[in-house]
């Protein structure tokens, strides 16, 4: 009867082709309509992000540092190609099953839905339910299209065509179907995007705004040969372009300055305090150059930087609030800080208090913090690595017990204390340099931060161990440049550096990895000499 219809409609591979095409529109859709969605709620929760936020909290630490080894500052932007890459194959796939059982491939493109919705609202920042619906959207969205794009492909062949079924197959009608879902979906998706990064620029805008007062105490000038001009070596304040960025954020979160708050409560307080970003700025602000460094620098590694931060001392807000160390009989050892990004960072109460300049930063190098180091405030606390001291978009303060709460990355088999271990680096030569034989500068950085670095020692191949020349000290808090003048033979070289901190402990040859509480050994080059 429809014999003529039955055979044009597509069949074998063609029949495949168009529905893995129906498959990646309908997930295509499925995304664009959630980016959407997601701007009504907020850009955290759409799927990609989420799903990338939640693979990021479940990555085991070893091929976290893979990854950072591999991919550097481009690791979040790798995991999001993967994603979509994997996304892509699954939607390619559920089109394909579409062709042949119909509502299984849209419920499958539902099921991704669903769990993309249970990412979002399992991520520590969720806000809760209200993170689900772009997700639950955006599947529902594109199973609808899945469902729908198939439909205009008809029926598989084997089984019998009702009589009322329309023409089995519309070609034409598919290539319009699908085109407009195509359309329609790169429109959703642009009108996401754009809605996504308006509300951004309230924070843009905030931190335009910014005046940052001038320090009531202001930092020890760096002294005259503090840094010294030697080609390739690290520079003795890091602009902040070039300062490493170390966190979990797949989207930098934009923070308006002007709705901020920072709540200060927990245990052993005589009152709790709520700020605002116009509040801190009136308190005296002290300025200190410090170099922060992250738990997960392998040796010789790159993150670790040195600037110059304005900030409000921690301790005066923590006395306001009535808060006393352990030392002084106060309840609370730990301080707990909260990002608006759902971090969670535990430092020690004590060393808070004990007179370091712990700070909550509200500038970097003479300028406002840059979104990406934490705009508007960040913690910082001399000596400790970031992951125990350095929230960034801080938004609470907690202070609590090391007992009653395990912050994010102790969660996650770090340490819960983590001083900074003393340690060196060679900046120049780089390995497997060819420098000339004869004299050659070898140079780089140092630092035990708070308790300062007091030698530095160079040794060539297995020969003596030479002191270098140290730079000007700055503070103890700070970094200390060095350099050797090596006489190089011609031959291949190694060299090795080690650093002795003020409380005269030599940096120790033992490897450890970067987990639990930071990389220790000696940093070596190997170069030869032509
Ligand atoms: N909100 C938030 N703060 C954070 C982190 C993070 O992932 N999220 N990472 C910490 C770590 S591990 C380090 S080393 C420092 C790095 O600060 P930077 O990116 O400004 O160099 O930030 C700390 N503060
Ligand atoms: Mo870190």
């Amino acid at each position: 009867m429809d014999d003529d219809v039955t055979h044009t409609r597509p069949r074998g591979i063609k029949r495949l082709s168009l529905g893995a095409l129906s498959g990646l529109l309908a997930g295509y859709a499925a995304i664009a309509v959630a980016e959407l969605v997601s701007a009504a709620v907020r850009p955290e929760s759409g799927p990609i992000v989420a799903v990338g936020g939640a693979a990021i909290d479940r990555t085991p630490p070893a091929v976290k540092d893979w990854a950072i080894r591999q991919f550097g500052t481009n690791d979040k932007l790798v995991l999001q190609l993967g994603i979509l890459a994997v996304l892509s194959l699954l939607a390619l796939t559920l089109g394909i099953l579409a062709t042949r059982w119909r509502l299984i491939g849209s419920l499958g493109v539902l099921a991704f839905g669903a769990a993309g919705a249970l990412a979002a609202t399992g991520r520590p920042d969720s806000t809760g339910v209200t993170d689900a619906p772009p997700s639950a959207a955006g599947g529902v969205a594109g199973a609808a299209l899945l469902y729908w794009l198939v439909g205009r492909l008809g029926r598989p062949a084997g089984t019998s065509a009702a009589v009322s079924e329309p023409s089995d197959w519309d070609r034409r009608g598919f290539i319009l179907a699908a085109t407009a879902a195509a359309a329609a979906s790169t429109g959703a998706g642009l009108v996401g995007r754009a809605l996504n990064g308006s509300q951004g620029q309230n924070a843009v805008a905030s931190r335009k705004d910014v005046v940052i007062p001038s320090p009531a105490s202001e930092a020890t000038p760096t002294p005259r040969g503090a840094a010294l001009r030697i080609g390739g070596i690290s520079p003795y304040v890091t602009p902040n372009a070039d300062f490493y960025r170390v966190d979990t954020a797949l989207v930098v979160p934009k923070v308006d300055a002007t709705t901020w708050k920072l709540r200060i409560h927990g245990k052993g307080l005589d009152r709790e305090l709520t700020l605002s970003f116009a509040d801190l700025l009136k308190m005296p602000l002290i300025e200190r150059t410090i170099t922060l460094t992250c738990v997960s620098n392998e040796v010789g590694g790159p993150y670790a930087g040195n600037a110059r931060w304005v900030g409000v001392r921690l301790a005066d807000l923590l006395e306001r609030c009535g808060v006393r160390p352990p030392s002084k009989g106060g309840p609370a050892d730990q301080l707990v800080a909260r990002s608006v990004d759902g971090m969670t960072i535990g430092s020690p109460v004590e060393d808070v208090m004990d007179g370091r300049d712990a700070m909550l930063a509200v500038g970097m190098n003479g300028q406002p913090l840059p979104f990406e180091h934490g705009f508007p405030v960040r913690m910082l606390v001399p000596g400790l690595y970031g992951y125990v001291s350095a929230c960034k978009w801080i938004r609470d303060i907690e202070l609590t017990t090391f007992d009653a709460y395990d912050p994010y990355w102790v969660k996650r088999d770090w340490a819960r204390r983590a001083p900074i271990k003393t340690q060196s680096r060679i900046d120049t030569p780089k390995p497997f340099a060819r420098p000339k034989a004869g004299t050659v500068m070898v140079a780089g950085v140092a630092w035990a931060q708070h308790r300062g670095i007091d030698k530095v020692e160079v040794r060539v191949d297995d020969g003596p161990w030479q002191e270098a020349r140290l730079a000007a000290e700055d503070t103890r808090d700070t970094w200390r440049q060095w350099s050797y003048e090596w006489e190089a033979t011609k031959g291949s070289h190694t060299l090795t550096v080690r650093a002795t901190d003020r409380t005269g402990t030599t940096q120790t040859a033992e490897r450890t990895p970067t987990i639990p509480d930071g990389a220790s050994g000696r940093h070596s080059v190997v170069v030869t000499v032509d």
